[in-house]
């Protein structure tokens, strides 16, 4: 071959070959079909915490004779549901259960119990079956807050307020709402997320409120001093008032990831009815307690710093008792 042929030789396989790997670029791909993976599939992928789902498996009968039997569907060793088949001879048969997945991890399967082959006179045999048993699908079930179909362990923005978790957590906002301090701007455009934006209309009657005082006054100084001041306190109960919320807002939602994980985990110990609730009722005594209290405790100083009348109480209770110990301390030392 002379070098002339051999490049006409390339050109024309490079030409044959071309359009295979361009059809391969094209070439789209199917979710949930195909082979069923341990015979278990979902009415939808991804799920998440709170989806109400169909679980679904398939029964087949090549024994030559018909039959007949319970279903049991398991999420870990708890049964969820069971359903009465009848399936003939050289038949396949969908099975399901209905289901709302919850979070955290699940084993769900299937088995067959009480199987029983029907004779042509209509004479029901028990019988064992060779596969009575589904394989085990293996499944972490995760919380989806913005429903972006991201479960939260795979999605930079949980709440899918433009500002990404690990900031929200650097700079103290909540990572699961969109507005922290809910005034009505979302987290990455709010210029100060943790303190809510005062809204135009309650700046005007403050200045109104202190200009004609410190007109007429005979003491301007004083008066603008004083209003400087009750300023200073409103905008620092206003700060706290928010923080004690978020932080609210972030104790729930602990103690929420908790029961949820306790619940989930509870099934595979396979107690009684009775041993569980102890179960529980000490669980909650050893770790719920404390979070209980500190709750309380937030849900009090929240009640505290929302009505004005009574933080201004607790405040000048507070300084009536400050001003006294200070004057028997001085009293006291001469
Ligand atoms: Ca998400
Ligand atoms: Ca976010
Ligand atoms: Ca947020
Ligand atoms: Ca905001």
């Amino acid at each position: 071959m002379t070098k002339k042929n051999l490049y006409v030789v390339t050109i024309l396989m490079a030409l044959t070959i071309m359009p295979i790997f361009y059809a391969h670029g094209e070439t789209q791909t199917l979710t949930n079909v195909g082979f069923i993976q341990g015979n278990i599939w979902y009415s939808e992928e991804p799920f998440f915490d709170g989806d109400h789902i169909r679980i679904y498996t398939v029964l087949h009968n090549n024994s030559g004779q018909d039959i007949t039997g319970t279903i049991v569907f398991y999420d870990n060793e708890t049964p969820i549901n069971s359903n009465n088949f009848s399936i003939a001879n050289e038949r396949v048969q969908d099975q399901w259960t209905d289901w709302q997945a919850v979070y955290g991890s699940h084993k769900i399967s299937a088995s067959i119990t009480n199987a029983k082959m029907i004779l042509p006179g209509g004479e029901e045999v028990t019988i064992v079956l060779q596969n009575s048993q589904t394989g085990v699908s293996d499944r972490f079930v995760d919380i989806d807050t913005d429903e972006d179909v991201i479960g939260n362990s795979a999605d930079a923005d949980d709440d899918n307020d433009g500002m990404p978790d690990t900031k929200e957590v650097s700079i103290g906002t909540n990572p699961l709402k969109q507005d922290t301090d809910e005034d009505g701007i979302n987290d990455a455009k709010d210029t100060d997320p943790l303190i809510p934006e005062k809204p135009a209309a309650s700046q005007t009657p403050q200045t109104t409120e202190t200009s004609p005082e410190q007109a007429n006054s005979i003491l301007p100084f004083a008066t603008h001093a004083i209003a400087l001041i009750a300023n200073k306190i409103e905008t620092a109960r206003k700060a706290l008032l928010a923080q004690i919320e978020r932080r609210i807002e972030h104790l729930k939602a602990e103690m929420k990831e908790q029961n949820i994980k306790k619940e989930s985990v509870q099934p595979t110990t396979k107690k009684n009815g009775a041993e569980a609730r102890l179960g529980t009722k000490a669980m909650l005594k050893d770790s719920g307690i404390f979070q209980y209290l500190n709750l309380y405790i937030h849900y009090a100083l929240l009640f505290i710093l929302k009505y004005k009348i009574l933080f201004y109480f607790v405040l000048a209770l507070l300084f009536y008792y400050l001003t006294r110990l200070f004057y028997r301390k001085v009293f006291r030392s001469y």
